[in-house]
Order: C-alpha cells, then structure tokens, then sequence
C-alpha cells in the first residue's frame, strides 16, 4: 500500500473521525470479540447454540440498550450504537441479532411508550442481562406486511384476551418477555407478555442454515389473559413497531459492515500468501479489481452509516434514510461475503474461514427488519410520492 498507515478495511478513516469516547467503545466492543467470541463462533454455528454464556459479559460492558438514558442504560450516543453493532457483528450475526434485539426491539418500546412501573420492572433487568425480551410482529402469512396481521386482543373486563400466532422470532424461545403487538378494536397494540403466562408458548425453528448462533422460534397465544398493566400505554397503530425498527434497522446499517470487513480483513490474508501460477495471487489484476471493488462497497457503506448517525444524533434522520442504508449495505456486505467466499476456491465452503458464515447468516439480515424489495418500494415511494406496496 503506497501509505502503509491506510487501513485496508477502513480506507477512508471513519475511525479517525471518531470522539475519544466512541472509539473507546468500540475498542471495548472489538476485545470481547476476539476474547470471548471469535474462539466459540464456529463451533457455535456448527452445533446452532446461541451462546447464551455470553450474555452477562455483554451486560457488563453496557451493550444491552445502550443508546437509553437511565434505568442502568448506558446513555451512549447513536454513533457508539452503530459501532456496538459493527463489531459484534465481526464477531456473528447472531450476536448482533441478540443485542438488536434486546435493545432496539424490547428496551426501546418500553422505554418510549411504556408505563412508570413497567419502565422500573423490565428495564433494569434488561440492561443487566437478567431479563431476555423478543419481540412478535411477523406472522406467517406474510411479514412483510404487518398491517394485516391476523394476531387479535379484545379487551374482557379490565383485561385483554390474546389468540394468533408469530413466526421466526429471535430470542423467542430463551425469552422472559416478549413485546407481541396485536390488532385490536382502536388499532395495533403492543402487550408484554411474561414467560409462564398461561396459553403462551414458543418453539424452536431448528434446521436453519442461517443464524444457527441465534435462537428463532414461533410464538403462539391461545387465550392468553393479559392484565392492562402488561399494555404498553403510549401508543396505538402501527408507528409503534415501525419506529422500533427504525431503530433496529439503523443498528443493522452499521453492523453488516462489520461482517464484510472481516470477511475481506481474512482475504487479503489469504491471497498475498497464496501461490498460483508463480506468484501470490494478490498479484493478479483480476484479483486486485475484485479486492478494490471490495474495498469501494465497504467504504460506502461506512460513508453512509456514519452520515447516517450524524443524522441520528442530530434528531434529523428520517426512516427512508434508515432505508437506504439498510438496503445499501446489506447489499454490500452480502456481495462481499459472497465474493471471499469464491476468491477462498474449494477453502471457501470450509468452516474455518469466516466468509461463508457470513454470507449465510447475511442471508438472513437482508431479509428480516424489512425485506430488500421493501426498502426499495419505501426509497421509491418517497421519490415518487406513490405508494407501491
Ligand atoms: P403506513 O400505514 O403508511 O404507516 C403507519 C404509521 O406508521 C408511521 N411510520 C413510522 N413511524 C416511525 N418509524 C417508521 N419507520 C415509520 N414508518 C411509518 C406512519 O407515519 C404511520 O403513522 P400514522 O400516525 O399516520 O398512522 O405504513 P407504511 O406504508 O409506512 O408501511 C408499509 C411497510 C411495508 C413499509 C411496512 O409495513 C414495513 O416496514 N414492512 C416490513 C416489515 C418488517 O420490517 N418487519 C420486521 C419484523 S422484526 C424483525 O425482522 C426483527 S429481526 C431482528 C434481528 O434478529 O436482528
Ligand atoms: P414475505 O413478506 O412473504 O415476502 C416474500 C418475498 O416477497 C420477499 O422477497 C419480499 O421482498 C417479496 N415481496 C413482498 N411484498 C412485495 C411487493 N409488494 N412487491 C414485490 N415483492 C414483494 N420478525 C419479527 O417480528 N421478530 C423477529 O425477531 C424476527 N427475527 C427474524 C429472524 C430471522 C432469522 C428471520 C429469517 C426472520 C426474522 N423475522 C422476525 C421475520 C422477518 O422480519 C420477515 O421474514 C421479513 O419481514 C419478511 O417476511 P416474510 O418472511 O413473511 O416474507
């Protein structure tokens, strides 16, 4: 490299444009990675275990619903979020997912529209790791459109009663509360259901050949009796999950960057000492242009996340921006994935390279938290002022 101080996986030095205290959390983030998660993954993914040990470490380190003030939050800004997520996901996408999940999807809705009392009952608890939460809006008819869901609660006395089913919820299985929303008379609203509720169960999807260091289960709720305390009371409709994924979905941005910079971080190992033909293949021009192609998607796509987290921490950002980083990025990392993979020959479907386990659990995350097609459509209609969907 012509200026040997340049970082291969970060040619545009986002990290030198970091405050002292994100570049401190991500530090932090990047050495319990490479204690603590980088040892286990493969074996992990190999036996589909999430590894649950893992999860008062990342507690003690503040990661679990970073981004909220109080309640034993750590109060960090959207910048150090984003980068909580990149380096986890160096590490899995499936602790990502775990964190995404506690975090954006669980800690955020009863931070933002949930009563004193359950703020004071399941926050603490989450940010120490002692509480797991999930959250229930997919259904198996089609989770692309949660507006049709078919999942119902109608109120019978001072209570509600909760029948339907959700499909392929993360933590669903290992959760102590799950955030279900439901359709009801005024519109969708958002329950918390405790584990042991009695008409409440969750199996486990096993035979994934993506995220198998993540837990993903149905969920299902047969008559359920939820007392109105269990009601998140600040909103009806569906903004309410919409704006829980904006949340999940600025994370995922950011994280998948993590993924594509360690598959191409373990290429560049691999090709410079490589013989073929007679000399390393890094020195072939056809592998140079697949490697700079590599570089220039994942630098675009640190570009992005971080405007995108200026926009965050600034109060700006609007959810077609969240979009369009979801889409882009995903993209990118999947392409590079896919690319190491092939650039590893017949090593490549192997297990002790990262690369394909990157590209299958990226399978996942370009699908789940809005589908491509569906950034796509929100992009477009956002341009064109018609709605597609
Ligand atoms: P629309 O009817 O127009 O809007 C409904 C209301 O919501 C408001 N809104 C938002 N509010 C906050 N944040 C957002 N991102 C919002 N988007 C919309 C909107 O203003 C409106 O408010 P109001 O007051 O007027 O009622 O609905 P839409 O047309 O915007 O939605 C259509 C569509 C297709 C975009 C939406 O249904 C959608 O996003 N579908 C995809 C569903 C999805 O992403 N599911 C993900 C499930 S969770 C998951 O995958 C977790 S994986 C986690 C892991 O393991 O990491
Ligand atoms: P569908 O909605 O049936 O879509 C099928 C295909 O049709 C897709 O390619 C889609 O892009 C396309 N399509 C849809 N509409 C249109 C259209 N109008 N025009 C053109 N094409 C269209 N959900 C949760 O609620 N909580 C979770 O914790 C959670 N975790 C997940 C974990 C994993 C590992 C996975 C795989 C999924 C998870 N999901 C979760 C569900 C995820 O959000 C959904 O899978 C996703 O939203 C897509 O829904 P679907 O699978 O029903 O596909």
């Amino acid at each position: 490299m012509s200026n040997p101080s340049l970082d291969p996986i970060d040619l545009f030095c986002v990290r030198a444009s970091l405050t002292d205290e994100e570049r401190m959390v991500q530090d932090s983030v990047r050495r319990l990675v490479e204690e603590r998660v980088l040892p286990i993954i493969r074996e992990c993914f190999e036996e589909h275990r999430f590894p649950r040990e893992l999860v008062p470490e990342l507690a003690a380190l503040g990661l679990l619903g970073s981004s909220l003030t109080g309640y034993g939050c750590a109060g960090l800004n959207a910048i150090s979020y984003g980068l909580i997520c990149q380096e986890l996901e160096r590490g899995d996408s499936g602790i990502r997912s775990f964190v995404s999940v506690q975090s954006s999807l669980c800690m955020y809705p009863i931070h933002a529209y949930g009563s004193a009392p359950q703020k004071d009952k399941y926050l603490p608890a989450m940010a120490r790791g002692e509480i797991i939460g999930c959250f229930g809006l997919t259904e198996a008819h089609g989770g692309s459109d949660p507006a049709n869901m078919k999942t119902h609660a109608r109120q019978r006395g001072g209570d509600w009663v909760l029948n339907g089913s959700k499909m392929w919820i993360t933590n669903g299985s290992i959760a102590d509360v799950a955030v279900v929303w439901a359709q009801t008379d005024d519109g969708i609203r958002g329950f918390l259901l405790d584990k042991g509720m009695r008409g409440f169960s969750a199996q486990l999807i096993e035979r994934k050949f993506s995220l198998r260091a993540s837990v993903t289960s149905a969920l299902f709720f047969d008559d359920v009796l939820v007392p109105e305390q269990n009601v998140l009371p600040g909103v009806v409709g569906l903004k309410g999950p919409l704006s829980c994924l904006t949340q999940a979905r600025y994370g995922i941005a950011w994280g998948v960057i993590g993924a594509a910079q360690a598959c191409l971080a373990q290429l560049l190992e691999y090709t410079g000492e490589r013989e073929l033909f007679g000399r390393p293949l890094a020195q072939n021009q056809a592998v140079q242009i697949r490697l700079a192609e590599m570089a220039r998607k994942i630098t675009a796509a640190q570009l992005l996340a971080l405007e995108l987290g200026r926009l965050k921490d600034r109060g700006a950002l609007d959810p077609v921006q969240v979009s369009l980083a979801k889409w882009n990025n995903c993209r990118a990392a999947l392409e590079v994935a896919r690319e190491c993979r092939d650039l590893l020959g017949g090593a490549g479907i192997s297990a002790e390279y990262a690369p394909i386990r990157h590209m299958l659990n990226l399978e996942s995350v370009i699908t789940y938290e809005g589908t491509e097609t569906i950034h796509q459509l929100s992009v477009g209609r956002a341009l064109t002022g018609r709605n597609a969907f």
